[in-house]
């Protein structure tokens, strides 16, 4: 993985690159934080006459308190900052990363590169080099680059990675062969384990907990064989609800959020059983739905999320929309 990014680095370097940007996923989750964050360190040590900025549409509150552990500031609006180059790390395409007008100046000859470890976007193809690995966080990706080069992460570094890495392989439910080779080098690097679990411990708000007393009462449910689908409605922390539907018991959760901000977002949670059953992966199955509204989409095996306009296609009355959403899921599950 450090030849990869060393090929990147040789790109950088052969280029006057003065201005790099590294974006995330617009509600920056604690893997795009730490991994945006490490990327950063790790640039300014290998492109160290550019400026390297940070850049986020809105964060999670998770992804805020890390920011007490390394100060850093992410910028929400590209202002009059020239860029020679972008990063999408911890996310593969220009939908899913907000409000940032990159699709205008990306086809002016910048350098574009992709860190990620979703499931693959058309865009990654088009990019100048992407380097994506089915690990279980984009954090474990960093780590193991900075592993192979020897460059020692600072402590407070290590600790987000940490971060990252737990948040995002679900305390270790997901795991790659090499994961606990690379905590152990985190930790040896001066990461604190017992910070980056207190970190994750923040209790949850009243509104998040609201949100999924209201999304259970919603419920539309359905039976297919073994496999029992629930799909319901919210205004927000939608993944939350889709997660504590999974808690239910359910085997496949689809939480919409119908009209937000003129966009229509639904998230997709299922177990790893549901998945193997049915053979689907909720990131291609995310992306297939979000590609039949010209919206975006994509994630995992078992999470994935989609971001679409309102059009006539889709049902205006919510019942109708728990029905419509419900259909073109099994659709896409018979058409495995
Ligand atoms: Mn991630």
């Amino acid at each position: 993985m450090s030849q990869e990014f060393m090929k990147i680095v040789d790109l950088l370097n052969q280029e006057e690159i003065k201005n790099i940007g590294i974006f995330t996923h617009r509600n920056a989750d604690p893997d795009s934080v730490s991994s945006a964050i490490g990327l950063k360190y790790l640039l300014e040590k290998y492109a160290p006459s550019s400026s390297i900025y940070l850049f986020s549409h809105t964060m999670s509150n998770l992804s805020k308190g890390m920011l007490d552990i390394k100060k850093e500031k992410f910028l929400d609006n590209l202002d009059d900052i020239n860029l020679d180059a972008i990063f999408l790390c911890d996310t593969n395409n220009l939908d899913q990363i907000g409000k940032f007008p990159l699709k205008s100046i990306t086809g002016r000859g910048i350098l574009s590169f992709v860190i990620d470890h979703h499931s693959h976007h058309e865009y990654t193809d088009k990019v100048d080099y992407a380097i994506v690995k089915k690990l279980s966080s984009t954090a474990e990706i960093l780590s193991q680059i900075y592993m192979e080069l020897k460059v020692i992460p600072p402590p407070e570094i290590a600790t987000l990675f940490l971060i990252g890495m737990i948040f995002d392989s679900r305390r270790f439910r997901y795991i790659s062969a090499s994961i606990f080779s690379i905590v152990e080098f985190l930790i040896q690097s001066g990461g604190d384990y017992e910070k980056a679990i207190n970190t994750l411990q923040s209790p949850m708000n009243v509104s998040e907990k609201m949100a999924r007393i209201k999304g259970t009462k919603r419920l539309l449910h359905h039976k297919e064989g073994e496999d029992i689908y629930t799909i319901s409605y919210i205004s927000s922390y939608e993944a939350s609800v889709a997660r504590a539907l999974i808690g239910l018991g359910t085997d496949f959760a689809a939480v919409i959020t119908p009209h937000q901000d003129d966009e229509i977002r639904i998230s997709f949670r299922s177990t790893i059983q549901f998945a193997k059953r049915n053979d689907v992966n909720l990131g291609d199955l995310a992306n297939s739905i979000a590609n039949q509204f010209n919206g975006s989409g994509g994630g995992h095996l078992t999470a994935a999320g989609i971001n679409i306009k309102p059009s006539n296609k889709i049902p205006k009355d919510n019942e109708k929309l728990l029905k419509f959403i419900l259909k073109l899921v099994l659709s896409e599950i018979k058409k495995k």
